[in-house]
């Protein structure tokens, strides 16, 4: 909980609440306090967040399938084990962010009937299809590499329970980021079949992984009020370019390359330049026209109705817990 006195608590009575609680919430924000639950804050500061929360979780949850789709084809016991936990560990980072979302009002229930209608989004990078193993280990480098690029910032975004769930989230992408990166690395080593393997995975990601940072920060529509809020610390482009600065050298490293001609150093800007991004591309992936934005969908769909007796059975327990629990403090 911050500290500033002008906190306000928010309560029902105050809401459309008067510019003495805008002011400090605006305070608060300047003096790069965390706004807790309770706190009063913005319709449209709480609208904010619970659409990037709902669609960080969301990405959460669908991004589990991709790499879920070579589990049982993994090729050695150890690849095995490392997959499993990182697609689990997935779900929890859904998880926390559901739960940290629910703490703006909202519950997990509504907001997976909206991903559910396709009325709240997730994540581009999840509706490309991972055709060979060598993706798993393009999707850890690549795509997680992306997402830690992108979620650093959010540990010191200005909402404490999402800044908070961020931590963690971050110190376990860390770890898939390397997973990946040894995978790619191993078979950029191996046979000239497995190098071309991991040329091929590292050519398909490359440039869906630039187009997760979101359009470009002219087209962004929502970038400059979520940076005067501090949810978001970075540009979408400020963030794309220091990715990019990154993978370069990772990549020389692995002996693969990035697919894009005009990449090079700029001594001037003290940056890598890079080659146009496909713009249309992410609009039609956005729109549901990605290669798998379909399939995903439908295998959450199914996913959610099957697991639908674990929530009745969770929910029984929790009510004949709760009665044992009242009983006993009766
Ligand atoms: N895909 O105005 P902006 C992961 C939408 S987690 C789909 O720039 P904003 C872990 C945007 O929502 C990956 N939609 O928006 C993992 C908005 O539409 P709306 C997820 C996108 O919010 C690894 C519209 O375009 N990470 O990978 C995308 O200020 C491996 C205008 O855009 C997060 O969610 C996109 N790529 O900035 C899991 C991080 N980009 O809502 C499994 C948190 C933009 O008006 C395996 N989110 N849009 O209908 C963020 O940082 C921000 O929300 C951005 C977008 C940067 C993604």
């Amino acid at each position: 909980m911050a500290t500033a006195a002008a906190h306000q608590t928010y309560g029902a009575e105050e809401a459309g609440a008067d510019t003495t609680y805008e002011r400090a919430f605006d305070a608060a924000v300047a003096a790069d306090e965390r706004i807790e639950p309770r706190d009063w804050m913005p319709d449209a500061y709480r609208a904010t967040l619970v659409r990037q929360m709902a669609q960080h979780a969301h990405s959460e949850i669908i991004g589990m399938q991709p790499e879920a789709n070579w589990i049982t084809r993994a090729p050695s016991l150890r690849r095995k084990a490392i997959l499993m936990a990182k697609v689990q560990d997935e779900a929890g980072h859904g998880l926390y962010l559901y739960s940290a979302a629910e703490t703006l009002g909202t519950s997990r229930e509504e907001l997976l009937d909206k991903l559910h209608a396709g009325r709240q989004k997730y994540s581009s990078i999840f509706n490309y299809p991972t055709l060979t193993w060598a993706d798993v280990g393009a999707i850890g480098w690549l795509v997680d590499g992306a997402a830690i690029t992108n979620q650093v910032p959010l540990c010191r975004c200005s909402y404490g329970p999402y800044a908070r769930a961020m931590v963690r989230i971050c110190k376990e992408e860390s770890f898939h980021q390397r997973q990946g990166y040894e995978l790619l690395l191993a078979l950029s080593r191996g046979t000239p079949e497995q190098h071309a393997m991991a040329q091929d995975a590292v050519d398909r990601w490359w440039w869906p992984s630039l187009m997760m940072f979101g359009p470009p920060d002219d087209e962004s529509a929502h970038s400059a009020q979520s940076m005067t809020w501090k949810i978001k610390r970075h540009s979408n482009d400020e963030l794309r370019q220091r990715f990019v600065d990154i993978c370069v050298p990772q990549a020389e490293s692995l002996g693969l390359t990035l697919p894009d001609p005009d990449l090079k150093w700029n001594e001037e800007r003290q940056h890598y330049d890079f080659g146009p991004i496909d713009w249309t591309e992410f609009k039609e992936v956005l729109k549901g026209n990605g290669p798998c934005n379909e399939q995903r969908l439908t295998q959450r769909r199914r996913a959610h109705e099957e697991g639908a007796w674990v929530r009745e059975a969770a929910a029984a327990y929790a009510a004949k817990h709760n009665d044992t629990t009242g009983a006993m403090q009766a």
